[in-house]
């Protein structure tokens, strides 16, 4: 997808339609007053205060024919530069834009363009003239608070796009069509995974039993992995007082990510937004030689987080969401292999499912910055030179992320990009110097001193939730058999003669526990097999004359058109293989 903010052509051409679009929104509502109106990533928008109106459907199609007729009679743009105090008294009518004049530094050069009846306070740049906006399409709208916060009032913001050509606009809304039925917020809905409602709330999915067989099948597929490399797994509570998180420095470094706070008889309460503070806890628990570590708690741990309203998304940015977390303590010089098998972890968990499209991003400390990033260069130092020469000697692909560290450590991150909307980081691991700190744990060394561990956070999947989202998107719903919440669909072509065999071989797969249905409605097999394709089942096994008499099997496999003839043996060979090679 294009990147309308970087592309140079675009960006001005965007910014001169959003200008056109006030302009018409100008003409229809004169009242209108008008907030900002950027280029961003995905084309343009602006926000307006249009008194207690909310825009619908109509007036969206009115104000792309006043657009329209606006680029038709083709007038200039012309910039003009101008003082603060011609700039307050232009715009005098116009509270939001007062507020951004007078929220400009001094030295601000304070430029307006204009084009016939209609002037806008903006830094440009622009196009020539209107005519040039003339393949633009309005997108979507909504409500937008002003700035951002949920006390101040409700804008109208509508969104665009506009291009050179009709066919670069054509292809580009063709994209966001095929965007839209990859949103796994669609195909969420459309196969039953997950819901949500007012009576939850927002940012709260409710998974579905379809759901719930994917998650179940991720967490065992994790938790395999994971035991096999030493994890050993805890439940702890998503609740933690007060000064468990003063302790860790959530309380005061992450509040404003936080549900807030509760009273319970003479104790606080949040929900956690992390699980690290009860994790340094469970190591604390006992005392630990050097000769233990690494130890590594993992957990698949709910976390609350308070996401803003406009930015929580399906399962892809909730507000209740489950962590594949572990922590994993270790020895300074236990660092680079650990943090070697975390990246090896990544990448063979990626391999099984096939994800390719994922970038690595290696965040490190800005040197300059010595207020955001904790003080110990030498620490820095051996830390971020060690994770390079890891994924230098993995020869995963990476890019440097300078001032993107946190605080506490160097991070790696897998970004991808879902179908609609901005990356998002999927896997994360974390170095961390302090926590452990905070917590004052220990471990004896071969002296018999006590020194203190280094932690690595890390979640592979990130969360269930996300990782969900993004694999339903990757798949376009088509979920390989074993994470498919149906595997196999079996379809008898006439009841009266071949319902008796496919109930027996329904029972011998439920058996061996392959997630299968018996659909024996009476309609027509032609019918049923189509909706086994919608539904996306793997496997439909068509039963007649032939598969009864000679004890066989036929099958198709989704997104095929070819039927093939097994024995049962053979039949279930086939399936426990492709279960095994995770395909
Ligand atoms: C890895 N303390 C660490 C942990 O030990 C931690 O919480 N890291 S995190 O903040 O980066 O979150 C871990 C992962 O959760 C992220 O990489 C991301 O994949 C996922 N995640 C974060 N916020 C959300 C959200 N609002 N909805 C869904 N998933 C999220
Ligand atoms: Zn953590």
């Amino acid at each position: 997808m294009i990147n309308f903010k970087e592309d140079k052509e675009l960006m001005p051409l965007n910014h001169s339609c959003a200008h056109v679009m006030a302009q018409a929104v100008k003409h229809l509502f004169p009242n209108a007053k008008f907030w900002v109106g950027p280029v961003i990533e995905e084309g343009f928008y602006y926000d307006m205060d249009l008194g207690d109106k909310v825009l619908s459907e109509e007036d969206i199609d009115a104000i792309s024919k006043e657009m329209k007729k606006i680029i038709k009679d083709g007038k200039r743009i012309v910039r003009q530069e101008i003082t603060r105090e011609e700039a307050l008294a232009m715009f005098k009518d116009d509270p939001y834009k007062i507020d951004l004049i007078n929220n400009m530094d001094d030295d601000t050069n304070i430029t307006c363009y204009t084009q016939g009846d209609y002037t806008d306070l903006c830094r440009g740049p622009h196009v020539e003239t209107v005519k040039e906006c003339k393949y633009f399409k309005l997108i979507k709208f909504s409500g937008a608070y002003w700035k951002g916060d949920a006390k101040n009032k409700m804008l109208q913001r509508i969104y665009g796009v506009c291009f050179k050509t009709e066919e670069d606009l054509n292809n580009h809304l063709q994209e966001l069509e095929e965007a839209k039925e990859r949103d796994h917020r669609k195909i969420g809905k459309d196969l039953d995974i997950f819901m949500t409602h007012d009576l939850v709330g927002k940012g709260m999915p409710l998974w579905l039993p379809n759901g719930a067989i994917v998650r179940k099948q991720l967490e065992n597929y994790i938790y395999e992995k994971e035991r096999k490399m030493g994890y050993k797994h805890v439940y702890t509570p998503c609740v933690g007082t007060v000064d468990l998180y003063k302790t860790s420095g959530h309380w005061d470094h992450y509040q404003e990510n936080m549900f807030p706070k509760m009273q319970v008889d003479e104790e606080e309460f949040v929900l956690r937004p992390m699980n690290c503070p009860h994790h340094m806890l469970v190591y604390g628990n006992d005392i630990h030689s050097y000769k233990e570590l690494p130890i590594r708690i993992g957990e698949f741990a709910t976390d609350f987080r308070y996401e803003a309203s406009g930015a929580v998304k399906g399962l892809e940015r909730v507000r209740c969401m489950c962590q594949n977390d572990a922590h994993l303590f270790v020895r300074p010089d236990q660092i680079g292999d650990e943090f070697k098998k975390v990246v090896s972890l990544i990448l063979d968990v990626y391999h099984d499912f096939g994800i390719k499209n994922y970038k690595f991003r290696l965040s490190l400390r800005d040197k300059a910055d010595k207020e955001k990033y904790f003080d110990d260069d030498d620490m820095w130092n051996e830390a971020e030179s060690k994770l390079r020469s890891v994924l230098n000697e993995l020869g995963v692909e990476y890019f440097e992320a300078i001032g993107e560290a946190a605080f506490y450590g160097p991070k790696l991150d897998v970004e991808v990009k879902p179908a609609v909307g901005p990356e998002v980081t999927l896997s994360t691991c974390q170095l961390d110097f302090l926590l452990p700190r905070r917590f004052n744990l220990s471990y004896i060394d071969s002296n018999g001193e006590k020194q203190t561990p280094i932690v690595l956070h890390r979640a592979i999947f990130g969360t269930f939730d996300r990782f969900t989202a993004f694999i339903l998107e990757e798949t376009k719903g088509a979920l390989p058999l074993w994470l498919s919440p149906t595997q196999i669909k079996i379809l008898p072509v006439n009841n009266e003669y071949h319902l008796d065999y496919a109930t027996d071989l329904y029972n011998k797969l439920i058996n061996l526990d392959f997630r299968t249905t018996l659909d024996s409605r009476e309609e027509k097999v032609g019918y049923r097999m189509r909706e086994a394709v919608i539904t996306k089942t793997p496997i439909t096994l068509i039963i007649g004359q032939n598969e009864v008499d000679n004890n066989l099997v036929s099958y198709r496999l989704y997104g095929s058109e070819e039927t093939k003839t097994v024995t049962y043996d053979e039949f279930v060979t086939y399936i426990t293989n492709r279960i095994k090679e995770y395909k």
